[in-house]
């Protein structure tokens, strides 16, 4: 915890080996150990898992075997001084989810999927975080005719009603992307997300993640992703990170593309006190040309930025902000912020 009250977050999956669809790893893979002191020493406070990061084998385990796994792991983030912020069922890696998961047009594979979800949540009981991140990464189509998008649109609304009957604690956060794995993705935007939970079962339960990058990928500002769940209370987390323009999803570090996005988001999230209902996760990646010896600096890049962006929006003279929206002049209020930006 840091003198704002933010805590910080980041996944296994951000100490990567630099693998891309053109080219293998280029580092060797990290023990999760390795990474968990390295979270602990970057300054970060939790650790975000997907089901299989905490429990590798749980394709070939019982509950009580997955259990004692997951309490295993508790444990040893406790030893570390760390908690686990969310679980998240990974659907989009077993030969069973090539067409999706929940939307899967074979019957059987929605079995499989809304079971491994249930895994999920029992891991998450066991790591101590309510907190379910849905990743819907292959509930879509590569071409429109490949499934009914009115059924897959209510498949998705009954797992997650299913999932909350399961757990009565759970709380799950929707983290919308366009496109990538699929070519249209069936939530692409934070809209989608909070019209979901509000048509849940039981709303209160439902609520979003905005992850920077995926917002860009849908031509969004991030900053606008994350004040509209705000506005509902519907934002339980976020993955920062930046993205140049409308590509792959680069999962740059925090601001570095787009300082001035970087900036915004920061400073609505500041303005509604997010420190008080949501840790911030970086979603970022190293670049594959980073040497492994130096593959985490993405990660305490984006973590420093994103401090030096609160104090920036904190040291913004608020009374002359308002002025000059009240008298409209916009121009004058760009000076301002590109003032505070450049240090002036
Ligand atoms: C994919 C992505 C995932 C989720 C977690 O683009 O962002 O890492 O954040 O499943
Ligand atoms: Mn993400």
């Amino acid at each position: 915890m840091n003198k704002y009250g933010y805590q910080f977050s980041f996944g296994p999956w951000n100490i990567s080996e630099g693998g891309d669809p053109f080219g293998p790893a280029v580092r060797p893979s990290v023990p999760f150990a390795t990474k968990l002191a390295a979270l602990k020493e970057l300054g970060y406070d939790a650790m975000q898992f997907h089901d299989d990061d905490a429990v590798p084998d749980l394709h070939d385990l019982g509950p009580a075997a997955i259990a004692k796994e997951a309490r295993a792991m508790r444990q040893l983030l406790a030893d570390h001084g760390l908690v686990a912020e969310f679980v998240a069922p990974r659907l989009w890696e077993h030969p069973s989810t090539i067409d999706g998961g929940f939307t899967a047009n074979d019957p059987a594979i929605r079995t499989y999927a809304r079971e491994r979800a249930k895994k999920t949540a029992d891991i998450g009981r066991e790591l101590g975080t309510n907190l379910m991140v849905l990743w819907l990464a292959r509930e879509g189509t590569y071409l429109r005719e490949a499934k009914d998008a009115v059924k897959a649109t209510h498949l998705l609304l009954d797992t997650v009603n299913m999932l909350l009957d399961y757990d009565k604690d759970l709380r799950i956060a929707i983290e919308p992307k366009p496109n990538e794995p699929m070519d249209m993705a069936y939530l692409p935007t934070i809209g989608h997300a909070v019209a979901m939970g509000f048509q849940a079962k039981d709303p209160a339960r439902v609520g979003a993640l905005v992850e920077s990058a995926h917002a860009v990928l849908a031509g969004l500002d991030p900053s606008d992703e994350m004040a509209f769940a705000l506005a509902f209370d519907k934002l339980w987390s976020v993955h920062l990170n930046d993205q140049n323009g409308l590509k792959f999803d680069q999962d740059r570090a925090f601001g570095a593309v787009d300082l001035r996005r970087a900036f915004n988001q920061v400073r609505v999230l500041d303005e509604n006190r997010f420190w008080e209902k949501g840790m911030v996760g970086l979603d970022v990646k190293a670049l594959r040309t980073q040497p492994a010896d130096v593959a985490t600096k993405h990660l305490r890049n984006s973590l420093a930025l994103f401090l030096r962006l609160v104090e920036v929006s904190r040291n913004l003279d608020r009374s002359q902000v308002e002025a000059l929206r009240a008298s409209r002049d916009y121009e004058e209020l760009d000076w301002l912020i590109l003032n505070a930006l450049t240090g002036r």
